[in-house]
């Protein structure tokens, strides 16, 4: 029996530590550890409440929106507004946010997962004109190949052609990040950390001229995302055919939805489902937090009633993230499970998606549970949102409200339940005396990325990586490949801001 430690996981946001224990050649156990501690839910204590909304979102720069989103609902919830968003806020709402999610799958993609599919040094003999790939063969001339890091040779299945053209669409992609970024920009004034969403709406109203300029991006968006991101997943699909077969995880899902469609429903719809694919209502009440494997003293609670207490010399503890719990059991979030939920209701545009996505790969509904599973889940999802984004655009009125009018009241309490991009995410707060009194979240890695509960269950990426074969414990690329298909951001995890940290991983044989 061999151990296998990677420390720190690369190409992710924070410090995520994996290690496995290797039997046989098959891992036969697994402990994910997030080893950076910062709490946000300590210092939010005794601050005013609309500050919540700027502060959570330094979480994360990557998705600072889905943290202001999270932040408005529970205040909205508290303040008892969250049925009066007028009709331009809730659309503004999803656009900005839409950004977001737009930006962070594609980011997700390209820049963090597919060079452990695509080879980039493909490119390094490119003799053409093509100036995406001249870029990164001047890159590799020069021997600055951290963005390209780490490299894991040894299972590179494409053909050169195929490298060259995935690794243009690389630096394209970059493009088309940016250009997300400004689109949010045009309603939210600056991304990261953005001041469009705030309790009762947004902050400034449409105009035909924001809407146009808006619109024209949107277009240039939507071509890559249709001509590139799609039939690239779809490349890579082809050549890693065993990855619909390794990496499926927990085999329970969870997603509150996402999008406002008003009226309490939501344009990605939520639910539980499971490998059985049966679906339920989300119970918020069924949610808890268990702090059983973590450095963090407590019990387990549910996290409107949650504490936030390091503990470092705890025993048996080996993580800062908590290990939330739905219905006493682990759950996948992110992507996947949307498009699960999405899938069993017959909910459109995803099912017809879907199916015509399992048919281009001649795969069975099954293959979703899976590495690629993921992949092919959040490539959809972002053809869905930047269409479903049109709409809400012709939809705005100039001129008509755009955020609700609040008195805040002295006590209250509030809930802000919505998916970011990686997964269910949600924000509870207590007010006491006109100020924070307790402020919980529970985010999308800490689902994912939790360690053991107390009944001893481990969390989905651990359960992901059980069972797996390593060909070479010196490169374990198989494993990386699985837990970056979860696209796992520790910085979320454990709502800190991530520190420049080592920026290349080792692998530790013992
Ligand atoms: Ni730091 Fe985040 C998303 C949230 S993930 S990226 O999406 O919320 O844990
Ligand atoms: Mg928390």
């Amino acid at each position: 029996m061999s151990k296998i430690v990677i420390d720190p996981v690369t190409r992710i946001e924070g410090h995520l530590k994996i290690e496995v224990t290797v039997d046989g050649g098959r891992v036969r156990e697994a402990r994910a550890s997030g080893t950076l501690f910062r709490g946000f839910e300590i210092f939010l204590r005794g601050r005013d409440p609309l500050d919540a909304q700027r502060i959570t979102q330094r979480v994360c720069g990557v998705c600072p929106t889905a943290h202001a989103t999270a932040s408005s609902r529970a205040l909205d919830d508290a303040f008892g507004v969250k049925d009066a968003i007028p009709e331009n806020g809730r659309l503004l709402r999803n656009l900005i946010f839409g950004c977001n999610y737009i930006q962070s799958h594609v980011l997700h993609f390209y820049h963090l997962a597919a060079l452990d599919f695509v080879d980039v040094a493909a490119a390094a003999d490119h003799a053409g004109e093509d100036l995406d790939l001249a870029s990164i063969r001047g890159f590799i001339g020069r021997g600055a190949l951290g963005p390209f890091l780490p490299r894991e040779e040894g299972d590179f299945r494409l053909s050169k052609e195929d490298n060259r053209r995935l690794a243009a669409h690389y630096v394209e992609a970059l493009k088309v990040r940016r250009m997300a970024h400004e689109m949010l920009a045009i309603w939210g004034g600056k991304m990261p950390h953005s001041v469009g969403i705030v309790p009762g709406g947004v902050t400034q109203g449409p105009t035909t001229d924001r809407m146009a300029n808006f619109l024209g991006k949107l277009q240039t968006v939507r071509e890559f995302i249709e001509h590139r991101y799609i039939p690239d997943v779809l490349t890579v699909a082809k050549a890693y055919p065993d990855y619909f077969e390794i990496g499926a995880g927990c085999g329970k899902y969870l997603a509150y939805g996402v999008f406002d469609a008003g009226n309490g429903a939501t344009h990605l719809v939520g639910g539980t489902t499971d490998a059985a694919l049966a679906v339920c209502d989300v119970d918020a009440a069924k949610i808890t937090e268990s702090v059983t494997s973590s450095w963090l003293a407590g019990e387990t609670l549910h996290p409107s009633e949650g504490r936030t207490e390091p503990d470092v010399k705890k025993a048996g503890a080996h993580s800062f993230i908590k290990a939330p719990r739905y219905d006493g059991a682990p759950h996948e979030v992110g992507p996947l499970a949307r498009a699960l939920a999405a899938y069993v209701r017959g909910a459109e545009p995803v099912k017809t998606l879907v199916d015509e996505v399992l048919s281009a790969l001649g795969a069975e509904p099954k293959a979703l549970f899976s590495t690629l599973g993921r992949h092919a889940a959040r490539a959809i999802e972002t053809k869905i949102v930047a269409d479903a984004m049109v709409g809400w655009l012709t939809k705005l009125v100039p001129g008509e409200p755009h955020c609700a009018e609040f008195k805040r009241p002295k006590e209250s309490r509030g809930c802000g339940l919505t998916d970011a991009p990686r997964g269910a995410l949600g924000h509870w707060i207590r007010i006491e005396d006109g100020k924070i009194a307790d402020y919980q979240l529970v985010v999308p890695t800490t689902w994912n990325a939790s360690p053991q509960d107390e009944r001893g269950q481990p969390g989905p990426i651990e359960q992901a990586l059980v069972g797996t074969k390593v060909k070479d414990a010196k490169s374990p690329v198989e494993l990386l490949r699985i837990v970056r298909s979860f696209d796992p951001c520790l910085a979320c995890a454990v709502h800190a801001v991530s520190p420049k940290g080592r920026m290349l991983g080792e692998f530790r044989v013992a």
